[in-house]
């Protein structure tokens, strides 16, 4: 029986400053959940966002009080074992809120594959890889000392993928940076772009052509999420793939776009499709119409790390890696033992569960009074 449901959130600085078209992070705010059932077992989840409200319409703050207010009510009292039919309830009783929703569907996985002494992504399905490819977002502000940080990680053999956030410039300057840091590259990293929905579809087309002339792999949301019209024509007019991200939420988004043939990727995210379960089936409606997966990140930190690599375990095809780098961007640790990042990849926790463990006194230290 699950007994309680706490949320927490936690303000962490970030190594540098992370700008991205929408807003500027000096830190993020780890939006946690831990569920705590009777038979002695506890669940975490994380609902963390980007910039309050700058990104998505839940902010940390709305989060937990609708987790708080609405949701723990729901399930407290009901059998935790249950995952399905806890998520049932809760789906048909809350509109939208898909991140808090993700935190709670994590927390009771979590629990259950501890229960069961299975990791999260035997849950869902079964993982068919131990390791995951892992970009890294170069968004500085400064050419120079993006392509400064770009072969550090090079060096280290910490990530050979590059997403660059654009869109806060004008086309001219951003295309100059983007191709200034791919010529400082060369064949040896992908250098992909996020706009973050930031062009029109005349700056997209003129930004996109310079581009994909200029050796760039992947082009992220480059206009609006809606109507999906911009995002298709442009996926008709290049080889250069256009991946869809903020214009995924959830699986009825996922299928529409699939029908319309809006993006040659979808940059899989589960909070935004409102949980494992619903990314689960996002992905698939991928699969099944021929578009490529991509893993994509909120910039959680450990915990919803942890979660999207167990989901990002069990896909058959990852043609574009992922992005779980949260954790790195954090200047704060929360886990007892950290999650792994080595030879370009990260290393999906193998434990009963997701894997991991919160260390209590650390986050004690960080959480929000
Ligand atoms: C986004 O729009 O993809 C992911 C990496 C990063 O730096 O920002 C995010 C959000
Ligand atoms: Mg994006």
């Amino acid at each position: 029986m699950i007994q309680a449901i706490e949320t927490i959130l936690a303000d962490i600085p970030t190594v540098r400053a992370h700008k991205l078209s929408v807003a500027t992070m000096q830190s993020q705010t780890l939006v946690l959940v831990r569920i705590r059932c009777q038979d002695g077992v506890e669940g975490w989840g994380e609902a963390t966002t980007i910039g309050g409200l700058n990104y998505g319409e839940e902010s940390p703050e709305s989060i937990k009080a609708n987790i708080d207010t609405h949701i723990a009510p729901l399930l407290v009292g009901m059998d935790g074992r249950n995952v399905a039919a806890c998520m049932a309830r809760v789906r048909k009783t809350i509109q939208g809120n898909r991140f808090a929703k993700c935190a709670i569907e994590t927390a009771l996985m979590d629990a259950q594959g501890k229960r069961l002494g299975v990791p999260v992504s035997e849950l869902l399905g079964g993982r068919l890889r131990d390791a995951l490819p892992v970009a890294w977002t170069l968004a500085s502000g400064d050419t120079r000392k993006d392509i400064a940080e770009a072969e550090a990680m090079l060096e280290q053999r910490r990530h050979c993928i590059f997403k660059l956030k654009i869109g806060a410039k004008g086309v001219a300057e951003d295309v100059r940076h983007v191709l200034a840091i791919k010529k400082a590259l060369g064949d040896a990293a992908s250098v992909r772009v996020d706009v973050n929905m930031a062009w029109s579809e005349l700056d997209a087309v003129n930004g996109i052509a310079a581009l994909e002339a200029g050796g760039i792999d992947l082009i992220e949301q480059p206009v609006q999420a809606e109507p999906a019209g911009a995002l298709t024509r442009l996926s008709r007019r290049f080889r250069v793939p256009m991946m869809a991200d903020e214009a995924l939420k959830g699986p009825h988004s996922a299928l529409a776009l699939a029908n319309d043939q809006a993006a040659g990727v979808f940059a899989i995210k589960i909070a935004q499709s409102g949980g494992l379960v619903p990314a689960r089936l996002v992905a698939d409606i991928a699969q099944l119409a021929g578009i490529g997966l991509y893993g994509g990140t909120m910039l959680e930190g450990a915990v919803g790390t942890a979660a999207s690599a167990h989901l990002f375990a069990t896909f058959n095809d990852l043609s574009f890696g992922t992005e779980l780098f949260g954790p790195l961007l954090l200047t704060q640790e929360i886990l007892a033992e950290p999650l792994v990042y080595r030879d370009f990849m990260l290393q999906v926790p193998s434990g009963p569960g997701l894997g991991i463990q919160v260390d209590m006194d650390r986050l004690g230290a960080l959480r929000r009074r």
